[in-house]
């Protein structure tokens, strides 16, 4: 996906080309600055190569500069390379059965079957927004079916490319026709939301998050920042499940969140990518984005159906945009095709159509339920396991949070030196942030995550 204009429709053609070049560059300046890029002058002037040199027998990209792994799905890349037999993959969020085994879910096999019994179906473009219905039941899930705004069709929804995508056609959104480009986001968070949100056109910022001394939440400084944060400013929120740190607010905080979010009219931007995971209840875990979305006030929210239908690769997900009336959230749909059409046209039809099946029928939903819970008791039941070893063994430390935080990942405390230790003497994968995925763990590797874990804290402690 390249760079998108920040203003939509006001450019002639020429100026355009022009304008988006300059945006483009602005963007990426912004994201070299916040990755922290060290030469940051360099990898932007490798771009002013002498463009002859193809002349002389030279690439034309001769000047690229190798880039680094991605933090998250580099760790997988590494992991593939090592072939040792004891190799375990903390990484990335995909869920492994007790057998180390990716899942597919029943209830996905059973949709998929009846999908390709009907011959009836073909396989013509899905128009610019998706699939229809999988839109209407996609906004019924996270919203709740007798949500006002659901009722009164104040709710657009586009499918987009799973939550990323949704993610981005949202942001791009924002950029074109919010008068407010900054978004705050927590501090930790999914290392993807800053390059999304930067190459989407819209400042990033953070707000206080996780306290690193409690392991917890720090309420305190985030009501601190996002009050002071201008009025009007976009806020990412992780709808459950908080990635990296498994910390969420309770519903009472969430309350007084929703309370200051909306008396300094800032727009709400939920990220939901693990409904169901975090306690098991797609309910449960909707009903952060839920009280924001019955107030009346508007807000955002991206949907991911990676992890809770297992449906990671065929990249079903779904942006809605709560608006104050009908009229408004037509008109915003009409905007975001605008933004789909260039960057992908329209979506897939598999994955939606795999998801509309289940969601549509009573019968298909109630089994997925079941299946979703399993996965999510499966996690916790490895966050007791691990707890249990560690404090068996003896290793040093207050090993709590690791059963107190929740969904797919512990963020442990280890530090990247430990981490590095742990990946080069242990063979254990996991982001150098010391998160590691517990939907990855198992009964069998628990010990061998323990000895490792053990040895990094009283060698490197
Ligand atoms: N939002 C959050 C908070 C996420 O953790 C992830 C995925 C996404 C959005 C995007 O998921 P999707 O596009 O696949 O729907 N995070 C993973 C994978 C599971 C990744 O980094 O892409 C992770 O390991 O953090």
């Amino acid at each position: 996906m390249s760079p998108q204009f920040t203003v939509s429709g006001a450019h002639s053609s020429s100026t355009a080309a022009s304008s988006s070049s300059s945006s483009a560059d602005r963007r990426l300046s912004a994201l070299v600055r916040h990755l922290g890029v060290e030469d940051s002058t360099s990898a932007m002037s490798d771009i002013s190569a002498n463009p002859t040199s193809a002349f002389n027998g030279d690439s034309v990209f001769a000047h690229v500069v190798q880039a680094p792994e991605d933090p998250i799905l580099g760790v997988t890349v590494a992991y593939n390379k090592d072939p040792s037999p004891i190799k375990l993959n903390l990484g990335v969020g995909a869920y492994r059965t007790e057998e180390g085994k990716p899942l597919v879910l029943n209830v996905v096999r059973q949709a998929e079957q009846q999908l390709v019994n009907d011959i009836s179906r073909v396989k013509e473009y899905l128009p610019i927004v998706g699939l229809a219905e999988f839109n209407k039941l996609s906004a019924k899930l996270i919203l709740g079916a007798d949500n006002p705004a659901v009722q009164e069709s104040r709710v657009t929804t586009v499918q987009c490319l799973s939550g990323t995508g949704s993610l981005r056609v949202g942001g791009e959104f924002l950029a074109r026709h919010y008068h407010e480009r900054t978004i705050y986001i927590p501090q930790p968070t999914w290392g993807n939301h800053i390059k999304v949100f930067t190459w989407s056109g819209l400042s990033v910022k953070t707000y206080r998050y996780y306290d690193p001394a409690t392991r917890g939440l720090n309420f305190q400084g985030l009501l601190e920042d996002l009050g002071s944060a201008p009025s009007g400013a976009i806020v990412l929120l992780h709808a459950c499940a908080h990635n990296p740190t498994g910390v969420d607010p309770t519903l009472e905080q969430w309350e007084q969140i929703r309370q200051l979010v909306r008396s300094r009219a800032l727009l709400p931007f939920f990220d939901s990518a693990y409904q169901g995971f975090a306690s098991g209840s797609l309910d449960s875990d909707a009903q952060p984005v839920r009280i924001f979305a019955a107030d009346g006030g508007e807000c955002l929210v991206a949907q991911s159906y990676a992890k809770n239908m297992g449906l990671y690769g065929e990249r079903v997900g779904a942006l809605s945009i709560v608006c104050k009336s009908a009229d408004v959230a037509r008109r915003v749909e009409s905007q975001l095709k605008l933004v789909i059409r260039p960057m992908y046209s329209n979506p897939p039809i598999h994955g939606a159509s795999i998801v509309a099946t289940i969601l549509r029928d009573r019968d298909l939903f109630n089994e997925w339920t079941i299946e979703l819970k399993a996965m999510a008791d499966r996690i916790i039941s490895m966050r007791k396991q691990l707890f249990d070893a560690l404090k068996t063994r003896g290793t040093p430390g207050d090993w709590s949070h690791i059963i107190k935080q929740i969904g797919m990942f512990t963020f442990t405390g280890l530090n990247a030196e430990q981490v590095a230790f742990m990946t080069k003497e242990y063979h254990i994968y996991m982001t150098s942030d010391g998160r590691i995925s517990m939907a990855g763990l198992s009964s069998k590797t628990v010990p061998h995550l323990t000895d490792a874990i053990h040895a990094a804290v009283t060698r490197l402690g």
